[in-house]
């Protein structure tokens, strides 16, 4: 019998590249989208089946984290083997905008998944996997980071997810359930969100590059980050739900970087020279040609920063047989190329007299 997985956030980066390693394993795969006033299933388009197909291994229902009733009836529905509890407001910056949104998805929607399973008798049959993160350890206490790194959030994105981590835990250790939390650093892809420091930087600069856009503005450049690869990532998530015991892990590449040095990175790659000057508020680059193409915006300035993540992912190294397989500079590479490609078709929709809009945070 094929495994089903259901999977909240299966719209999103990690929802998109999850669906398409489960269902090449096998598994049926059900996932919870929003509705949306648009469609909004742009990432998994290319693993959509035709509801009107018999025998279909992608299934999409409307859910949401915040809806119990909604949620409980879906699990009933399709009694999964695993849940990859994967949807979340997951934006630090507009947690600070939206803190009880944040914290009723976030931190509550992981306790909802948690009750329904525990309410449908699921307990002993299904596995459930939470996306925790990085952002726990906020103002970080010891370097690099390991499970046993104590938490200091500093958002209101990080407070919700601390709940979740908690939650996790506690069922799996009031009710014996299989419950694990990944603990996640900075992963990326050329499906991250455009708002998300690196897909910004990677497209703006194809952008900048091609003359569609003038300038990059950017917050905090000296922040540092673990950065690595989406696609490598959510196999761990998987590979968590298939030991015999459930645990949480640290999955991170051991490598850091300022955003200042994925922004030269992917600049390098489009043959841009970036030169720069000042530093803080005042911090600008030009390219070779003279032209400021970076500059800070304070409004991208958080009211408390996460100033330095660097995970050390051992015990999934020992355990789970976690190698990252992308480096920095790949990583780098794969979305410029891709953010290039998407910039040439504008640059092409725009020679042809249609409009090519621009959306520059
Ligand atoms: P995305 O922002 O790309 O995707 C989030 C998903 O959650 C989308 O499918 C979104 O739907 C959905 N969603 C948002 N709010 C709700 C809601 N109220 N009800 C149901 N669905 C909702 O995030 P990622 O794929 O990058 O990350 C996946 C998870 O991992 C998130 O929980 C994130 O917080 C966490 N994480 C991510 C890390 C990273 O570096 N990427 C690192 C550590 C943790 P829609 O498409 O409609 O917006
Ligand atoms: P992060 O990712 O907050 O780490 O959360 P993000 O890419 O938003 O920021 C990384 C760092 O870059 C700095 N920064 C900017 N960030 C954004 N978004 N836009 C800018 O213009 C900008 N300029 C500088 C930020 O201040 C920050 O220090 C991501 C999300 O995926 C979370 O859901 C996840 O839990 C964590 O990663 C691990």
């Amino acid at each position: 019998m094929a495994k089903v997985a259901l999977i909240t956030g299966i719209t999103g980066q990690d929802g998109a590249y999850l669906a398409g390693f489960l269902l090449d394993k096998g598994y049926t795969v059900h996932g919870v989208k929003r509705r949306a006033s648009l469609f909004n299933t742009e990432r998994i388009d290319h693993l959509y089946q035709d509801p009107h197909v018999a025998e279909r291994r992608l299934i999409l229902h409307h859910g949401d984290l915040t809806d119990s009733g909604n949620l409980t009836r879906i699990m009933q529905e399709v009694q999964p083997d695993e849940i990859y509890n994967l949807a979340a407001m997951s934006h630090v910056a507009v947690s600070f905008d939206m803190p009880e949104y944040t914290a009723n998805t976030d931190g509550l929607g992981a306790l909802r998944l948690l009750e329904a399973m525990r309410m449908l008798g699921l307990g002993d049959k299904t596995r459930f996997y939470q996306a925790s993160s990085s952002e726990l350890y906020g103002m970080v206490q010891a370097s690099p980071q390991t499970e046993s790194t104590p938490f200091y959030p500093r958002s209101p994105y990080a407070v919700a997810k601390l709940y979740a981590y908690w939650i996790t835990v506690n069922y799996r250790e009031a009710y014996g359930m299989y419950a694990c939390n990944g603990i996640l650093f900075n992963h990326e892809s050329p499906l991250r969100g455009e708002t998300f420091v690196t897909r910004k930087v990677t497209r703006a600069l194809a952008r900048i590059k091609l003359g569609l856009q003038d300038c990059l503005y950017l917050g905090n450049i000296d922040a540092l980050r673990d950065w690595g690869h989406a696609r490598d990532y959510v196999e761990m998530q998987w590979l968590m739900l298939q030991q015999e015991r459930p645990d949480d892990f640290v999955i991170a590449t051991g490598a850091q970087h300022s955003v200042r040095d994925f922004v030269d990175a992917a600049a390098r790659e489009l043959d841009i020279e970036l030169a720069w000057r000042g530093s803080g508020v005042d911090a600008t680059a030009t390219d070779g040609r003279g032209r400021v193409v970076v500059r800070i915006d304070p409004r991208h300035f958080r009211p408390t920063e996460v100033d330095s993540l660097l995970g050390d992912a051992r015990k999934a190294r020992e355990r789970l047989g976690w190698v990252p397989k992308t480096t920095f500079a790949d990583l780098v590479c794969e979305m410029v190329r891709a953010d290039l490609r998407s910039a040439e078709r504008d640059e092409l929709v725009k020679q042809h007299g249609f409009d090519a809009y621009e959306h520059n945070e």
